[in-house]
């Protein structure tokens, strides 16, 4: 069955493929257009690398959605062929519109898959053939499968990258990301091998790269340099130094306690063999890319992508050192405020203008480290202007008890003239801000219906 819906999406991109190919046969430019998160980017990386590779030409634009004002400004331009990654799926009657082909690489819900027969555009999505979108395959994996048949399997570990972004494959890969990784193993690109998933081991002092690591999170140590730092002191271990620098009975008693800490702290490693530490690790990879884009600087991202290891590397590094501590003062910020608890939900609200943009990532974290009620799931608030984005979050156990934040967030928002959705576990909306007490009310009585039927 799986194999089957398999190969209707791989012969689906087949047919991407051949589209691109004609494409730069007549030496047009591709016209990219993606998302700027992690897995958009890294799906950037995957069509530009291919096209260049052919010594073929981009174009490549990332926005934070695809709105109507991007579409308009497209329907101007004249080029033969649009790319488009992470984004699109939504838009196919729009886009057929453009004045030449287009190529959607989404791997999003699709609201209508049966108006589909464009002729001029070739729509790329595992939905589309019955298959999970937010587990077996990300936009990057779904940007591969499109360039696949022009022999490129060094971008195995790219497809994979953007899967991590979108939090696929923390507990191994499955699906098409599972063929893509076999793909990359095989042709020596990746090596998985079972380690301590520590972030960055070989570049921080090993409190830090303790305290940065989240997946899995540690309690007590992750996101917090003091905790990381007495945890080692206990151990009898120097805290300042790396972890290679450790003895291997060290790394032993390390390894034990850890253990102890989180079981899952031991898992699968993926390394992309042909890359030096800090891109080595296909998370830390992952981590530098989306710093990039959360600082609003997914030029250097995408150049990181194409394989600039100085000026962006190095600036890229920057901007994950940034992140992280806004990410640790963010979550310090969590410890002294707590939630303020509703009946079944809870709200953090914030006017810290830095603060706003990672809230999302400040509520799973609080919850996975447990410095927020797992109970109740998580409506982080942040006032623009007259509306507030709202940032829903809650963990598998609480999905697994009938919590759908995506639909909470969609009907709920529709009650006030606003917009939302997601998936079940993660979710997001924008409302008037004259109505948030109303919103929160309703939402925490659809949580208590939820959780009841
Ligand atoms: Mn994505």
């Amino acid at each position: 069955m799986n194999q089957k819906r398999q190969h209707y999406l791989l012969s689906r991109a087949e047919e991407a493929c051949q589209l691109l190919e004609k494409h730069l046969e007549r030496d047009h430019v591709v016209r990219v257009i993606s998302h700027n998160d992690a897995d958009g980017i890294s799906a950037a990386g995957v069509i530009c690398n291919a096209v260049a590779k052919r010594k073929g030409k981009f174009h490549v634009t990332i926005v934070p959605r695809l709105k109507s004002d991007v579409l308009e400004r497209l329907s101007h331009e004249k080029y033969k062929l649009f790319f488009f990654c992470d984004m699109g799926s939504a838009y196919v009657e729009r886009i057929s519109k453009l004045r030449g082909d287009s190529i959607i690489a989404d791997h999003h819900q699709t609201i209508d898959a049966t108006g589909d027969n464009y002729e001029n555009v070739t729509h790329v999505n595992p939905h589309l053939f019955g298959m999970d979108g937010t587990r077996d395959v990300s936009a990057s994996g779904v940007t591969y499968l499109a360039v696949r048949s022009l022999e490129n399997p060094e971008l195995t570990g790219m497809a994979l990258t953007g899967a991590l972004g979108d939090m696929q494959g923390q507990n191994g890969f499955q699906g098409v990301n599972q063929t893509i990784l076999k793909e990359g193993q095989d042709a020596g690109v990746i090596e998985v091998y079972e380690d301590l998933k520590l972030a960055y081991k070989e570049e921080e002092p090993l409190y830090k790269a303790l305290a940065y690591t989240f997946n899995p999170a540690l309690p007590g140590v992750s996101g917090d340099l003091e905790g990381s730092q007495g945890f080692l002191e206990k151990l009898g271990l120097s805290y300042g130094i790396k972890f290679s620098d450790l003895a291997n009975e060290e790394k032993d008693i390390l390894r034990e306690e850890l253990v102890k800490l989180n079981p899952q702290i031991l898992g699968s490693v993926y390394a992309q063999m042909s890359e030096k530490p800090p891109l080595r690790n296909l998370e830390d990879y992952s981590h530098i890319i989306d710093a990039c884009g959360k600082n609003k600087q997914h030029t250097v991202g995408l150049s990181i992508c194409l394989g600039d290891r100085e000026a962006a590397l190095k600036e890229g590094m920057e901007l994950l050192h940034r992140y992280q501590d806004r990410l640790l003062s963010g979550l310090e910020w969590i410890r002294k405020e707590g939630g303020q608890e509703m009946e079944y939900i809870q709200c953090i609200s914030t006017e810290d203008k830095k603060r706003k943009s990672i809230m999302g990532t400040l509520a799973s974290v609080g919850l996975e480290l447990g410095i927020l009620n797992k109970e109740k799931p998580v409506l982080t608030l942040a006032r623009l202007h007259n509306d507030v984005k709202i940032s829903a979050r809650t963990t598998s156990e609480m999905t697994a008890r009938g919590v759908n934040l995506g639909l909470a967030m969609e009907q709920a928002s529709k009650n006030f003239h606003g917009a939302g959705g997601g998936h079940n576990i993660a979710a997001g909306a924008m409302i008037p801000y004259k109505d948030l007490e109303n919103f929160k009310n309703l939402v925490d009585e659809m949580v208590r219906t939820q959780i009841a039927s």
